[in-house]
């Protein structure tokens, strides 16, 4: 299983300094991250935090286009938005991969961008938008509603001329779900494997993870972000997003040596 390390460029991560060591440190960050084992790296400079609006594409724009350029060379770079101009301009700059949270819902041209390039693309569910959609989010079956949907998007990509080998699927945890919804999907990766698509699982510092460890803070999720990292890797998901690669990356070696121990 791949581990994609998380590289935010955004006010709330690096809010000690101005643009240029923003830049820096986040180049900084992406290197550290590969010398840790990430296999590719996603650079997102649009906060998609619960009750987060989308910020205006020049500033997007600032923030992650000298970071891809920095960090091309590395590791396969992932550039994490919603917006088309940022996508062709971080494909432009490197990127390998589209990481569209909307799965191609919040902008119309993103297809196109990622069809003509020929670029990876991951498609995210997401129940409404990041500002409404952790109000009170219901289904009648989260997983069957996931996998439609993932199914109906991947199905419009392929239409547009993305190639079905370029394409993953993600259930997007926490991206408009309660707690149950979050442990279902993670407990059914293997129903996502099975649409014969790449599963991403973005469970990192979520948090779920927070209010099943008796309200733990971001900083102290590592232990279940491994749980769920595990989880999903034995039930076939492809690749884990996280922000911590190192202990990830342990635990992965780990697993897959005590199962392939005496083989
Ligand atoms: N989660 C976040 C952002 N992008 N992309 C994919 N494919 N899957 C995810 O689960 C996913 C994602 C969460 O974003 P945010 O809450 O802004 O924090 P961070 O980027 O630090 O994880």
């Amino acid at each position: 299983m791949k581990v994609m390390g998380i590289v935010n460029v955004t006010p709330d991560s690096f809010s000690d300094g101005g643009l240029f060591f923003d830049h820096e440190k986040a180049i900084e960050r992406g290197l550290q991250l590969v010398s840790e084992g990430a296999d590719v790296l996603d650079i997102g400079g649009e906060s998609t935090r619960p009750g987060a609006d989308a910020g205006p594409l020049e500033e997007e724009l600032r923030r992650v286009i000298p970071v891809v350029e920095g960090l091309a060379g590395a590791a396969p770079v992932s550039i994490d938005t919603t917006k088309a101009e940022v996508a062709r301009q971080a494909i432009e700059a490197g990127a390998k991969i589209v990481n569209d949270v909307t799965a191609l819902r919040g902008d119309p041209e993103m297809v196109g961008v990622v069809a003509e390039t020929g670029v990876e693309l991951v498609l995210m569910h997401m129940l409404g938008t990041p500002r409404t959609m952790q109000d009170d989010p219901r289904y009648d079956d989260v997983v069957a509603e996931v996998a439609e949907f993932l199914a109906v998007q991947a199905g419009v990509a392929e239409a547009a001329g993305v190639e079905r080998d370029k394409i993953w699927i993600d259930p997007g945890i926490g991206f408009g779900k309660t707690v149950e919804h979050n442990l279902l999907l993670l407990r059914s990766t293997s129903r996502f494997v099975e649409m014969k698509l790449p599963v991403l699982v973005g469970a990192s510092r979520k948090r779920f993870i927070g209010e099943l460890g008796g309200g733990a803070p971001e900083g102290r999720r590592l232990g279940g972000t491994i749980a769920a990292c595990l989880a999903a890797r034995e039930r076939g998901a492809a690749m884990v997003r996280v922000h911590d690669v190192a202990p990830v990356v342990q635990a992965i070696l780990v697993a897959s040596a005590i199962e392939e121990v005496g083989e």
